[in-house]
């Protein structure tokens, strides 16, 4: 029955000494080698960064603490009358590595219900945003704003020590994942239902229940869909841009909440996690133009051709590391056959698959024709009637927050330093070549 913080603690510890031997025998050892055009290319393929959480491979897909996610859907705990992980468990386990029991997984959500209310002066400038300033952008600024009582921060500035800080972090953490689904469906509210609805906790409930009833449902199976939504975008090692941008704000000891903030920003860009949106956007679009919900396949060819042909690209296909589809996009695809085989949308969502990647693999420059997560998530949102594809992002950000705030604690409790890589300006590149 040990509780996160007495298991993690001992965790960290055996660590700190495994790794701390581990650098002082291998630190020389090379992992490869910079190219110019790795520079020019997005750093893709540069091997420099830790990650404890999950490993990303380009075949398999995502591995959170070594588990697939069948793996986790079959092992990890489960609500009552549920099939999909808790994602409280899943912030578990990204943090200790264990797998833990149901009792441990009712601590933590017990903890998130016990500490998920608001601040006024949080719930006071939601209120008073503009009802077009777009979700994203009020979820940063809300989470960056929670940092007036970080723990971490006020622990820093009284002179605790170094070796303690991830301590105050966990708690910085902690706070926050417990407060998300509230800000989340505080927006919600805000800007699709006249600010009208409950925010208050139902203690009997886990935390993705609780935030479908903030949002306004009742219906247990998009319960359902929450928890699987919000374990499968949980971590994808630390190279994506959400990722990595926590980490790099984080890494100069800015605190949890104005890491997080930095990092929801750029999960809010069209490449990255706005591609949910896009991809119900795009999927609208042809089906009006098509005057059909569930086109044949030669009009959807058609279709995605024209995409192309104007410059665009296909919403929800391709990866920068993946090369074959993305296991979360399977698992969201058996959830769509299990629960709603017939609903239009969902077929055309297949039709899609079908179609893209053959002709997406007849254009060689891309390297990866196949679906990843974004290409299923909304239309088994819009099935449930979570319709506003412009607050879809959200939910994306609730979910990797589990991950990168587990990070941040691993990355204070390895003292891993302020990043800071070099750069070049390309006359200095010239300059090198021709020195050569
Ligand atoms: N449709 C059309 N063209 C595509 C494409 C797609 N789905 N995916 C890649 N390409 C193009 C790129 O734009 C690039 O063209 P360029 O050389 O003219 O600029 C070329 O193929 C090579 O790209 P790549 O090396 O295969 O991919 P990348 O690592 O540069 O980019 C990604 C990866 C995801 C940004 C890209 O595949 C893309 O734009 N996909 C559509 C948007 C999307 O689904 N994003 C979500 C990703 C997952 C996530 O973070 N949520």
């Amino acid at each position: 029955k040990a509780d996160l913080r007495s298991v993690l603690a001992e965790k960290i510890k055996s660590e700190q000494e495994r790794l701390k031997k581990f650098v002082k025998e291998h630190g020389n050892t090379k992992l490869g080698e910079v190219k110019i055009s790795q520079i020019y290319g997005g750093m893709r393929g540069i091997p420099a960064l830790l990650c404890e959480t999950s490993l990303l491979d380009p075949n398999e897909g995502i591995r959170f603490r070594g588990f697939s996610i069948p793996e986790c859907q079959k092992q990890m705990p489960k609500a009552e009358c549920g099939d999909e992980p808790l994602p409280e468990g899943i912030f578990w386990l990204l943090l200790t590595g264990n797998i833990p029991t149901a009792e441990q997984t009712k601590m933590v959500t017990d903890e998130w219900n016990a500490k998920a209310a608001l601040p006024d002066y949080v719930k006071k400038m939601l209120d008073n945003l503009p009802k077009d300033l777009h979700p994203m952008s009020q979820f940063s600024m809300a989470v960056t704003s929670l940092n007036k009582d970080s723990k971490f921060l006020k622990a820093y500035h009284s002179g605790v020590k170094r070796a303690e800080f991830w301590k105050y972090s966990l708690e910085d953490g902690i706070t926050l994942l417990a407060k998300l689904p509230n800000i989340a469906a505080r927006i919600y509210r805000n800007i699709y239902r006249d600010g009208k609805g409950c925010d208050e906790i139902d203690k009997k409930l886990d935390w993705s229940a609780n935030y479908g009833r903030m949002l306004g449902f009742d219906d247990p199976f998009f319960f359902e869909l929450l928890r699987l939504y919000l374990f499968l975008h949980s971590d994808h090692d630390s190279g994506n841009v959400s990722s990595h941008t926590t980490h790099l704000v984080a890494s100069a000891l800015s605190d949890p909440f104005l890491a997080y903030g930095a990092g929801l920003s750029g999960l809010a860009g069209p490449l990255h996690g706005l591609a949910n949106q896009e991809v119900l956007d795009w999927i609208g679009k042809m089906q009006k133009e098509l005057g059909s919900k569930n086109p044949p396949e030669d009009k959807v060819k058609e279709y995605v051709q024209k995409t192309l042909k104007s410059g665009h690209v296909i919403p929800g296909y391709g990866h920068a590391v993946l090369r074959k589809t993305d296991p979360r996009y399977m698992a969201l695809q058996a959830f769509g056959e299990r629960y709603l085989p017939k609903y239009e949308t969902y077929l055309l969502v297949k039709t899609i698959y079908k179609v893209v990647p053959p002709i997406l693999k007849s254009m060689q420059k891309i390297k990866n024709p196949w679906a990843n997560v974004d290409a299923h998530s909304g239309v088994l949102l819009r099935y449930y009637g979570l319709k506003e594809m412009e607050y879809y992002t959200v939910l994306f950000g609730i979910s990797r927050a589990i991950g990168v705030l587990s990070s941040i604690t691993w990355h204070r409790a390895l003292q891993i330093p302020i990043e800071r890589p070099k750069s070049f300006t390309s006359d200095a590149l010239m300059k090198f070549v021709k020195g050569k």
